[in-house]
């Protein structure tokens, strides 16, 4: 019998612990903490750092763990580089469940960036009301562009926001498109900033974006080590059933 640990925190995450769950997989769900009540699953959960790719492998070897699924999201680039490191030092099986970047379609205004830094120089110049709609881990950076007026969309209310002209939405998603396009509607907004996550729970506020006729500043994510990477829940029970 398999013993699989889930690197969660994502919607695809999910789905994939619910079907392990329903088939009797024994697995855990790992949660990094990073926000103050993640989801409950339908597994025994696990929530904070291992302690870098060392601390993983002992974390492997200490619960006995047969199969990692890295089901992270595209810019948990630090998890994702130690599961490859941890897995290959213990020989354990590796497979990310990833879901495809999106691609720009007919009626879309994007202009990519490479990274965060790359989307804080291309907000130079003349204030404008933008949707800053990245989370909270990467807040300061924006603080080199204080001259906008930034709606923020964040999971949990913050302590600190070091953006000057700013409003504070507290929600999590998944989002829709209604709700984002009558979101920044209401907001004025000129400019959606976005990390390219890929996935359903995150793509509303481009199909809001495209619907209002606005720019889009997209982040393409980082890039990840080799690895076996997969798009679907069935692929994953396969690929478990077969390594
Ligand atoms: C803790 C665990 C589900 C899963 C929900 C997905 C979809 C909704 C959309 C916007 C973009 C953003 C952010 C986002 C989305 C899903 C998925 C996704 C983006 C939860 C969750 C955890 C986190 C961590 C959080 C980050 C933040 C990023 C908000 C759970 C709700 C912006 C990424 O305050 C903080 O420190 C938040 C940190 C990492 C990125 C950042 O830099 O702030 N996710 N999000 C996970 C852990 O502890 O291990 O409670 O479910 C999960 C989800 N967030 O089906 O319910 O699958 O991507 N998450 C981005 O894509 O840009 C919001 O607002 O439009
Ligand atoms: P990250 O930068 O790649 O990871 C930083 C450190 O956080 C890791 O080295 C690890 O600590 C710990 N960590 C990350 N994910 C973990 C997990 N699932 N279980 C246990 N520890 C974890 O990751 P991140 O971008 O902060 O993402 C953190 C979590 O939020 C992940 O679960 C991710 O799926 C979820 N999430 C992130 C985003 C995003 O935009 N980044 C969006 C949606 C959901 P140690 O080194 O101590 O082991």
């Amino acid at each position: 019998m398999p013993n699989l640990l889930i690197l969660g925190g994502t919607t695809e995450a999910n789905a994939l612990v619910k079907s392990v769950a329903e088939q009797g997989i024994p697995a855990t769900y790992s949660y990094a903490g990073r926000v103050d009540s993640p989801r409950p699953q339908p597994v025994p959960t696990r929530v904070g750092g291992f302690g870098g790719a060392e601390g993983l492998a002992r974390y492997i070897r200490e619960h006995g763990i047969s199969h990692i699924v890295d089901a992270t999201h595209p810019f948990a680039a630090q998890m994702s580089s130690n599961a490859v490191e941890a897995c290959i030092t213990t020989a354990t099986p590796l497979a990310a469940l990833t879901r495809p970047a999106w691609v720009a379609q007919q009626g879309d205004d994007w202009q990519h960036v490479s990274d965060i830094e790359g989307a804080v120089d291309a907000l130079s110049g003349p204030a404008r009301r933008v949707f800053l709609a990245v989370g909270r881990m990467h807040l300061l950076d924006f603080a080199a562009q204080p001259q906008h007026h930034y709606l923020l969309r964040l999971v949990d209310e913050p302590e600190t926001v070091p953006l000057p002209n700013r409003d504070i939405l507290v929600s999590r998603g998944p989002f829709t498109v209604e709700d984002d396009r009558a979101l920044m509607l209401r907001h004025g907004t000129q400019l959606v900033v976005s990390k390219n996550a890929g996935g359903t729970g995150a793509r509303a506020k481009l199909d809001a974006a495209r619907a209002l006729g606005l720019p889009v500043l997209m982040i393409d994510r980082p890039v990840m080590p080799q690895r076996t990477e997969l798009t679907n829940v069935a692929q994953v029970l396969d690929w478990l059933a077969h390594t």
